[in-house]
């Protein structure tokens, strides 16, 4: 029997979170409103009404939080940066005491020897700017260039490690296509030049990154392995269209410097109708340091039916394209065939796997190093006793990160793993109602308890540097 591969000795461990789903305090300190803080008041679209107004407080326990990472041992930490608290209206005036904040954490984490990894945009764009028409202005891509080296030019000296978006494909299709996340908006296919602009304003950033000396840039894209649910050639084509628009779109143009075929989403112009102009795409696939990948599950595609629209988002997944006018449509594995997270995804560490091999194989080595920006899940954690015993998030975290090791040991070049999530947390549309963190906080008192998983993550990180420090790293 093949012994489990290892991950590399300079494996590097982290934990991610995001601002707007930790921070809190979303009018202190000058900080202007974001596209969320705007969201969540409306009524009926967050899952009992919750915001992130409180969160989990950590603008102003920051410092409790960072001696938890401590704790764990970990090497580096990736948060988010809250555009808004930097530059209320998106664009001109900088507001100094939310770059304070940051300097604080910044600080904070280095006294502690763990790296700041920070990300510029995890969803909470200045509603100063959306108002202005949002990702689907073009000027927001500059206006997120100018931001970027506002934030490196008080971080850069150190900050070296920088991640431009989070998840853009998330972000158009839930904030923009779907209309289930901030800002809002339901316009379907015409959401699309929110990907070119996202993707433009990390091409813009990442130049003003590295002229305020920005050492290691990134970008984090949520993919997904593509699996037709049946072999029709109806079947197969739609997995295809489905792979172009979640996995192809938002990396084909940062490693091949072109857009993948629109065709099946009626774009055939090259141009996207004069969304695309000339030397954005040399603009967008300026060298990258790194792609962070965000992995949860695989996704099951078949030919779309052409029955009545069901714009339900029950779980936080896509909403199934039926007449819409998407060629896809998204179906559940068999209920039996995989372990579900409290989200009701399947648990399918395998496709971790199986998405470093494809990203891999089609980028070759155009590809940078990968780190995984994100993996982890959602229990129903429950605290009993003052014990949280998730031991299906430990069977989670294991199971992912020998998946991990597995694409190593086929030659993938991976760099390091940050779990989501730190803290549980403001978890978007279902609200406080999914957690993921290996911490678990109580909302109403902010007490946090280290959950099982918590010391089981401690234990791996402690493992994993003994046998680097022997001579090579046991699983
Ligand atoms: O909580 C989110 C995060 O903000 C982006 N990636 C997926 C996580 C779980 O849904």
């Amino acid at each position: 029997m093949n012994p489990t591969p290892r991950l590399p000795d300079s494996f590097r461990w982290g934990a991610s979170t995001a601002a707007y789903q930790i921070e809190g305090a979303p009018a202190e300190d000058g900080k202007g409103a974001s596209i969320w803080d705007e969201f969540t008041a409306r009524p009926g679209v967050i899952r009992d009404g919750h915001t992130g107004d409180m969160a989990c407080d950590h603008y102003h326990r920051y410092a409790e939080d960072v001696a938890l990472m401590k704790g764990l041992g970990l090497d580096a930490y990736r948060f988010s940066l809250s555009w808004p608290r930097i530059q209320p209206s998106g664009a001109g005036p900088v507001n100094v005491q939310g770059l304070d904040f940051y300097d604080r954490l910044v600080d904070e984490l280095l006294a502690n020897g763990i790296e700041p990894t920070p990300t510029l945009y995890h969803w909470d764009l200045p509603q100063a700017l959306e108002d202005a028409g949002g990702w689907l202005h073009r000027d927001t891509a500059q206006c997120f260039a100018e931001y970027a080296a506002v934030a490196a030019g008080r971080l850069a000296d150190r900050v070296s490690t920088w991640i431009t978006l989070n998840e853009p494909f998330v972000h158009m299709a839930y904030g923009y296509a779907f209309g289930v996340h901030a800002p809002g908006r339901a316009l379907m296919l015409d959401a699309l030049p929110v990907a070119h602009h996202q993707l433009l304003g990390h091409g813009l950033a990442v130049a003003a990154l590295r002229g305020q000396g920005a050492e290691r840039v990134l970008i984090a894209n949520n993919c997904t392995p593509v699996r037709p649910a049946g072999g029709s050639p109806a079947d197969l084509a739609a997995a295809e269209a489905y792979d172009t628009l979640h996995n192809r779109l938002f990396n084909d143009p940062l490693f091949l410097g072109r857009y993948p075929d629109l065709s099946a989403y009626g774009v055939g112009d090259p141009s996207w109708g004069g969304v695309v102009r000339d030397g954005d795409l040399a603009a967008i696939a300026a060298p990258l340091d790194g792609l962070g990948l965000n992995y949860y599950n695989p996704s099951w595609i078949k030919a779309p039916d052409n029955k009545a629209p069901d714009n339900k988002t029950p779980d936080n997944k896509t909403p199934q394209a039926t007449d819409s006018g998407l060629p896809f449509e998204l179906v559940e594995p068999d209920a039996d065939a995989y372990p579900r997270t409290a989200f009701g995804w399947p648990v399918v560490p395998e496709g971790l796997t199986e998405l470093l091999l494809r990203t891999r194989e089609r980028y070759g080595a155009a590809l940078p190093p990968v780190w995984i920006t994100e993996s982890g899940c959602s229990q129903p954690d429950e605290l009993v006793g003052g014990v949280v015993d998730d031991q299906a998030r430990i069977a989670y975290l294991g199971s992912h990160l020998d998946a991990v090791a597995a694409a190593v040991a086929q030659g993938v070049d991976v760099r390091g793993y940050f779990t989501w999530s730190l803290l549980d947390n403001f978890e978007w549309a279902e609200g406080y109602h999914q957690r993921f963190g290996l911490v678990h906080v109580d909302f109403a008192t902010q007490v946090r308890t280290p959950k099982a998983s918590y010391a089981w993550y401690r234990d791996k990180i402690a493992a994993h540097r003994r046998g680097a420090a022997a001579g090579g790293a046991p699983k």
